[in-house]
């Protein structure tokens, strides 16, 4: 694919913006700043730019990028729920699968799924993620009928109980079940590719829907996934499918992205996206990420199995939110919550004036 233009990656990180006007800027009205951008050429060439004086560099494009970059997002509306984009947010899983790779077949029926969801919401998880469908590599497909069966009473229990649920799923026909249970936030593995008529019922619905990057199918993508360069092209086909949707009738302020950690990408594939990180938010849109007990973790930590990779994943979760990430989608949520809020501890003490 031929790039054609420079993107801006925001890197060095600072504690606090006091002292440092003008030298500085903020990350998407979060609570990271930073003092330097990374240019990335369209020939593949990094140039490092200090925040001071950088406009000087920018043509329209990259000014629209560096607005997109450097403004607020905007809360998340989910029904009567409003969950703030200023702090990083957790997403707790909900596998009602037989198969998942991580948590298949935990639960014996929807209202022990329904309970666990209910724990992960008392538990500080701002949004459940309810799916019926693994999307592991290799994993079979799922008929509608069997996945709505599945999902449907569990959102309907969680949604009756207050929280705001968001549907995992690729079809167009589970996506409105879960919709009419009570799920208010869609969040597509496929980014509306699966099903020719998931855009509609998403355009129909307004509600916000998360497009997520992947490199072929569940089948085959882990097959020597390649890329001359993953994070300008994961960026290069998010910024075409938030294209796509807004024309087919998505407003943009419902959009969120999300590069797709493990989902056609190699370790180092994955680790990149993780360092990366912060380019995405001048696409101007909520981040999304998820990275929680896969197998990047275990191929770093002398293969530890799904159930031993909490560590790792924390570890993932704490870069999240230091690049900015807004939700971060994970199974262990008392821990991430934890671990987010001591982070969030250390960024407050940091932003504090003293006195
Ligand atoms: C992701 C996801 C999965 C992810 C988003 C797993 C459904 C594999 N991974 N959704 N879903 N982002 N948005 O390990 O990374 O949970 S399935």
């Amino acid at each position: 694919m031929a790039k054609t233009r420079t993107l801006i990656r925001p890197t060095a990180f600072v504690d606090s913006p006091f002292g440092h006007d003008g030298k500085v800027a903020r990350l998407a009205g979060g609570l990271n700043w930073f003092a330097s951008a990374e240019l990335i050429h369209p020939d593949g060439r990094r140039e490092l730019c200090a925040v001071e004086g950088i406009e000087s560099r920018f043509d329209d494009d990259l000014a629209a990028q560096w607005a997109a970059l450097t403004s607020p997002r905007a809360p998340l509306v989910l029904g009567n729920r409003r969950i703030a984009l200023d702090q990083p947010q957790v997403m707790g899983i909900v596998n009602v699968t037989p198969d998942s790779f991580s948590d298949g077949g935990q639960f014996a029926d929807s209202a022990a799924a329904a309970e666990a969801g209910a724990t992960m919401a008392a538990a500080g998880a701002a949004i459940i993620d309810v799916g019926g469908e693994s999307t592991r590599p290799g994993a079979a497909m799922v008929w509608e009928g069997d996945e709505i069966e599945r999902i449907a009473p569990v959102i309907r229990q969680l949604a009756t109980g207050g929280a705001a649920v968001s549907v995992d799923t690729r079809k167009a026909d589970v996506m409105t079940a879960a919709l009419a249970a009570g799920a208010r936030l869609v969040n597509d593995v496929s980014a509306l590719t699966f099903d020719p008529r998931a855009t509609e019922v998403v355009a129909a619905a307004a509600v916000p829907v998360v497009l997520m990057h992947h490199l072929g199918d569940p089948q085959t993508m882990q097959d020597d996934p390649r890329y001359d360069d993953v994070l300008v092209e994961v960026y290069d086909w998010l910024e075409t499918r938030i294209a796509a949707a807004a024309k087919a009738g998505i407003s943009r302020d419902k959009i969120l992205i999300d590069p797709g950690f493990g989902f056609g990408k190699t370790v180092a594939h994955n680790l990149a996206l993780m360092n990366g990180l912060a380019l995405f938010h001048s696409l101007g849109c909520p981040l999304v990420i998820g990275a929680s007990r896969k197998r990047t973790i275990g191929a770093l930590s002398n293969e530890a199995p799904a159930d031993q990779r909490l560590a790792g994943s924390l570890a993932f979760a704490l870069k999240a939110a230091e690049q900015g990430a807004q939700i971060i989608r994970v199974h262990d949520v008392p821990e991430a919550v934890q671990a987010l809020k001591v982070w969030r501890g250390l960024r407050d003490q940091a932003l504090t004036p003293r006195v």
